[in-house]
């Protein structure tokens, strides 16, 4: 019953996930996978935005050809990208890819005339470089045409929404990414606007996820042969959408969203906008049903895709599983790397990366495919245990293990090392957290479910958990220490 759709472009592909319910249970099908990598030209990192429209096309025909009886679907992907819309209801431009250099010095050049202070007490946001306040304040700086002729701001689930409905509307949890949003007053926050010039006329009424966002519209359904069915506002920004699939029973709990990104905090009812916050550079991110998440990123599995990628290159070919099993086999405790260094930032060479890190810190670099994939992981596995305590100083909250959902779970090596590193078990699953958060949603919206515990409770009844209990907890605690002491980290 109540057949619907997840679209959920992540940065290692996009998929359509089929959300069945049977005898209670959640039942996904693989509808459309397809690739989402961005597009260089000269300088510039683009979105491939018009083939993913085309592929969320695809999916729906997949859909109808194998006789699915659709309900509704919903899109979700990452955070702070955008595009415009100019005043003939047109895409202006391109939309970038958050990678895209471009924003390299806008943070310092922005702060010389806003304080940090001032625009983290308005939003609650963590400072990053690609955030959509710096990628809009450094279209401004290099004069860029969009903003003259584009009308209306669109985060890319609410751009896709608009080529399938027609109507222009902001999602929520993806407003908040903006650092443009004040989740006090619950709206755009106008004197930032103010201050940056940017046009209050850009930015659109914003709809809470579980709203109708509207309906296939005519030219849609005549090109694909179908009938029109509702477009949901999800939480659009795909860690929203994680972290409302984490099977969780308590209220109080630590989630690790592990994907090309590794995402940890917990869920709070009323964003901490406070010095520590800032200090920590933790954000508040607007999630499901009124609620916030209290995390900060770790540059995740990223710095393993593109070493993959340029060992891929050079003509050799990983698959996942294959590098766990080297790393496995590797010396342990080698060498570590800050993964949240900015230098792993952008695409590139990863493993000539890692080289120079470890030189610049007196470290012996990794040579073997296996060694570098031993750093990669225990450096991540380290930096959580890093951001665990913090969240729980930050939260004045004690956990008593960590959930963790997406990819990167089918990692075990990572999850048993998280284990290790926290000292605390973890609790795995589901991988495919995004697109179940976001079936979740539209079902809440249909009024299938209650509401976000009702859902995480089928959830959890629906996918398997796998347990990692903590082992070899001496020698990961002595581990920390060499890992704090050699990258430097602290608050
Ligand atoms: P995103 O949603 O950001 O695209 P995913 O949640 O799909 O990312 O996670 C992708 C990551 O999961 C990959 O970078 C890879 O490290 C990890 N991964 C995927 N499949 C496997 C596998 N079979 N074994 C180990 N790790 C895997
Ligand atoms: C994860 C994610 C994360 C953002 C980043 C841009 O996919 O959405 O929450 O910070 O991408």
């Amino acid at each position: 019953m109540g057949d619907i759709i997840a679209f959920d472009l992540g940065a290692s592909s996009g998929r359509a996930l089929l959300g069945r319910l049977v005898d209670g249970k959640i039942e996904i099908t693989e509808l459309h996978r397809f690739s989402n990598d961005p597009v260089q030209v000269g300088e510039r990192l683009h979105w491939d935005i018009l083939r993913l429209y085309h592929e969320i096309k695809q999916g729906l025909l997949i859909a109808k050809n194998q006789g699915i009886d659709v309900q509704s679907i919903g899109i979700d992907s990452w955070a702070v990208d955008f595009g415009f819309i100019g005043k003939n209801g047109e895409l202006v431009g391109n939309p970038y890819h958050y990678r895209d250099r471009h924003t390299e010095d806008a943070m310092e050049q922005l702060f010389a005339q806003i304080p940090a202070s001032v625009i983290f007490g308005k939003t609650g946001i963590q400072f990053l470089q690609f955030n959509t306040i710096f990628q809009l304040f450094a279209l401004k700086q290099a004069n860029s045409p969009w903003l003259q002729e584009g009308n209306r701001f669109l985060m890319i689930p609410d751009l896709l929404r608009y080529f399938l409905t027609g109507d222009m509307h902001n999602e929520f949890s993806n407003a908040t990414t903006t650092q443009l949003f004040n989740p006090i007053k619950g709206d755009w926050d106008e004197d930032l606007l103010k201050l940056l010039d940017f046009p209050k006329s850009w930015f659109g009424d914003v709809l809470q996820p579980g709203s109708k966002a509207g309906m296939l519209q005519a030219s849609v359904c005549e090109e694909l042969g179908m009938k029109s069915i509702p477009v949901y506002a999800v939480a659009e920004h795909d860690t929203g959408s994680a972290v409302a699939a984490v099977p969780a029973t308590d209220c109080s709990f630590a989630y690790l969203s592990c994907g090309t990104w590794s995402l940890m905090g917990t869920e709070v009812q009323k964003p901490a906008i406070n010095d520590l916050a800032q200090k920590l550079n933790f954000t508040n991110e607007g999630g499901v049903e009124g609620t916030y998440r209290l995390l900060k990123n770790i540059m995740g599995l990223w710095i393993l895709q593109e070493c993959r990628r340029e060992w891929e290159r050079a003509g050799k070919s990983y698959a996942f599983p294959e590098l766990v099993q080297m790393a496995g086999v590797a010396k342990p405790f080698g060498a570590f790397i800050d993964p949240d260094d900015s230098m792993f930032l952008a695409p590139g060479d990863m493993p000539a990366r890692i080289t120079q890190y470890c030189l610049q810190t007196g470290q012996q670099a990794p040579e073997s495919v296996g060694e570098i994939v031993r750093c990669i992981l225990e450096s991540l596995a380290m930096k959580y245990r890093f951001v665990f305590e913090m969240t729980e100083r930050l939260s004045t909250q004690k956990f008593n293990g960590l959930h963790m959902v997406g990819g990167g779970i089918q990692n075990t090596l990572l999850c048993q090392w998280s284990a290790n590193a926290i000292g605390k078990p973890v609790w795995a699953g589901p991988s495919e957290g995004s697109a179940i958060g976001n079936l979740a949603v539209q079902w809440i919206a249909q009024g299938v479910f209650k509401d976000i515990w009702e859902a995480r409770q089928v959830i959890r009844d629906s996918f398997p958990l796998a347990t990692y209990e903590p082992e070899e907890q001496e020698l990961w605690a002595e581990a920390y220490g060499q890992f704090t002491k050699l990258t430097g980290i602290a608050e």
